[in-house]
Parts: C-alpha cells; sequence; structure tokens
C-alpha cells in the first residue's frame, strides 16, 4: 500500500520507453521479450515471484502460478488467500483460475481449508479432464493431491467478520480502503496476473477470496474462464477485479481479449469492456468497481476502470516494479 506513490515516477518512465525497446531478458530465436503484470499494489510481489520465474527461463505459466501463490501466502491481504475475509456464515472460501495461452485451463471455486486454491486450479488442468471443480468436490480432490489441509480464517479475519456481523450491512464499497473510510476494509482486491515469456507463450492467473460477507456459495468472476481471466497467445490475455457478478454478466475478460483481436489496443479494449459495463447498467456503474487489465502478444500492456484508484504493477527487465495508474470513467470514487 505505502509504496504506491514512489512508483509513479517510474511507471511514467516505463511508459516512455513503450514496449518495443529492446529488452535484457529477451529470447534472440523468438525476439520475444519476458513481462509480466498484476493487478492491485500488492502485484509488486506478485511480479516479483513471478520474475523469479522468467529471469530463470521459466514459462509463463510457471510465473504466473508463483506470483499467485505469493499473493495467497500475502499476510497482509484481506482478499486473496490466507488472510482472506470470510462469507456472511463466517467461512472463507477461495476461487481461483489458471490459463495457458494454448488454450489448457483449470479452476476452482469455493473451495474452503487449501492454501493455495491456484495450483489445486492448475492441477485440476494438468490432472483431469474438467475445467473447473468446486465446493467440497474441489476440497477431496486438493487433498487427494497431497495439499495439505489448514484452517485458513485469520484471528484478524474473525474479528472483522464479528464485527460486521452487528450490522450485517452489506454494500460493496469502491476502494474503501484507499479513500480512507474509518474501519472499512477493501473488500474487493483481486490478484489478476498475466505474463509473456521467451518463448511467446503467455499464461494468467486469478486468485481471490472473493467478496467479503458474500453469500455461503456465492461465486463470483475469478474462477469463471472468459469472466475473471482468458488468454489465447494469438492475441493476448485479460483478467479483473473488482464485483465479479458484472465480469459474468460481460463475459468481459473473454470480451477484452477478442477486441484486442479486432485490432484494438489493450487499453482501448479494457476500455470499451468497461463501457459496455456502463452500458448495460448505469446506475449500477456509479456503486461498484471493475477493472480491466490487458496484454497483448507484444507485450503491450493496458487497463482500465469504472472508478479512479485502479492501480497495476508492471515488471519486465528495465524496471521490475513498476506501479501504474489506470485511467477510469468516474474520476471520483464518490458514491
Ligand atoms: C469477485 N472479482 O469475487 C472478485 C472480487 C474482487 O477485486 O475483489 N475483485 O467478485
Amino acid at each position: 500500500m505505502s509504496t504506491r506513490r514512489q512508483f509513479l515516477q517510474a511507471s511514467t518512465l516505463l511508459g516512455a520507453l513503450g514496449s518495443t525497446a529492446p529488452g535484457l531478458l529477451a529470447s534472440p530465436r523468438s525476439g520475444k521479450e519476458a513481462r509480466v503484470v498484476s493487478t492491485w499494489d500488492f502485484g509488486v510481489g506478485a511480479n516479483q515471484a513471478a520474475w523469479n520465474v522468467l529471469a530463470g527461463g521459466g514459462s509463463a505459466l510457471d510465473a504466473v502460478e508463483a506470483g499467485a501463490r505469493w499473493a495467497e501466502s500475502d499476510l497482509c491481504n484481506s482478499t486473496v488467500g490466507r488472510c482472506g475475509y470470510p462469507d456472511r456464515d463466517g467461512v472463507l472460501s477461495l476461487d481461483a483460475s489458471i490459463m495457458a495461452g494454448d488454450g489448457r485451463c483449470g479452476s476452482v471455486a469455493a473451495l474452503e481449508d487449501i492454501l493455495h486454491p491456484i495450483s489445486v486450479a492448475r492441477r485440476v488442468m494438468e490432472q483431469t479432464p474438467h475445467v473447473m471443480l468446486v465446493g467440497e468436490g474441489a476440497r477431496q480432490f486438493a487433498l487427494q493431491q497431497g495439499f495439505p489441509q489448514q484452517k485458513l480464517l485469520t484471528r484478524e479475519a474473525d474479528a472483522a467478520w464479528r464485527e460486521w456481523l452487528k450490522t450485517e450491512r452489506y454494500a460493496p464499497q469502491i476502494n474503501a480502503e484507499r479513500r480512507g473510510i474509518p474501519g472499512d476494509k477493501d473488500n474487493h482486491d483481486t490478484l489478476g496476473i498475466l505474463a509473456i515469456d521467451t518463448n511467446g507463450q503467455m499464461a494468467g492467473a486469478c486468485t481471490t477470496s472473493g467478496m467479503a460477507w458474500k453469500l455461503r456459495g456465492r461465486v463470483g468472476d475469478s474462477p469463471i474462464i472468459g469472466a475473471g481471466l482468458y488468454v489465447d497467445n494469438e492475441v493476448g490475455a485479460a483478467t479483473a477485479s473488482g464485483m465479479g457478478e458484472e465480469m459474468i454478466r460481460n463475459a468481459a475478460s473473454f470480451l477484452v481479449v477478442e477486441l484486442m483481436r479486432q485490432g484494438r489496443s489493450p487499453a482501448e479494449a479494457c476500455q470499451e469492456a468497461i463501457q459496455r459495463v456502463v452500458r448495460k447498467r448505469p446506475e449500477a456503474s456509479r456503486t461498484l468497481q471493475v477493472c480491466f487489465l490487458a496484454m497483448n502478444r507484444n507485450g503491450e500492456v493496458g487497463a482500465y476502470a469504472l472508478h479512479r484508484g485502479f492501480v497495476y504493477a508492471v515488471c519486465d527487465s528495465r524496471k521490475q516494479d513498476a506501479l501504474l495508474d489506470s485511467a477510469s470513467v468516474y474520476a471520483s470514487t464518490q458514491r
């Protein structure tokens, strides 16, 4: 959180350099430069974990899994992994998806008691003929695969839930914590991470505990291929953060990739997808946050959000810790 501002100047520099300047970590064979991008400020840490893989010659798929695992272990994040906030029954359940640029994909939804849903999603992709496992079936699969069972709800998350029970008010806030609303934690901050490796292969991952205080059994966009994440080596990749129902309604990450296929830049594609959200539900769009992040197969990056406050992290051979402000439809985060 605190690191955001100091990156902005560097971000401008990164933007000025553009994505076509020759990078240090480029394959002489493919001419492709490795790059990884992630949602929100904790994306800087996730990118660094992913970059360690890419810089060692690893694949985009291994990189995004490493980045997502970093976020799932992060002790400061109340919306991803072990420190996530629970549903209204006090149960923490996790959603995650992973996708390779050749169309392979896997996901888990409403997974309980397992620290790394992203790695379970990858096992679904690699060890089963299926794409998605949910709930108790996903948990049993994870245990069979050797993932340890852990009680994940932290003391802080449990205390926050007990506090919430006093009012049971359920009104998702836009960037609440960033706006400094006392006692209000952000209840949306999914990690979406996209990478391209030096072989030109792309991959993406998305991991979240979903909306705090959600109805038990509610599944957001993050584990739904095409909504929270979509990757196609022919075109590029997209991921989303914010109110998942809007992404599902608009098949949003797929939409962003298809718009890039039609010739839009990543930023233009994200902007048009956001405009769809606005056109479909103009009133609701004033009270919800929706954010898209995309990277095309040339490594060009773009983002767009409904409301100001969305930041995304970019990491490549020139700079590993750049953090950029996304453009948005609404300049103010007022509700
Ligand atoms: C969801 N998109 O479950 C997720 C939550 C989120 O930032 O926070 N995204 O709807």
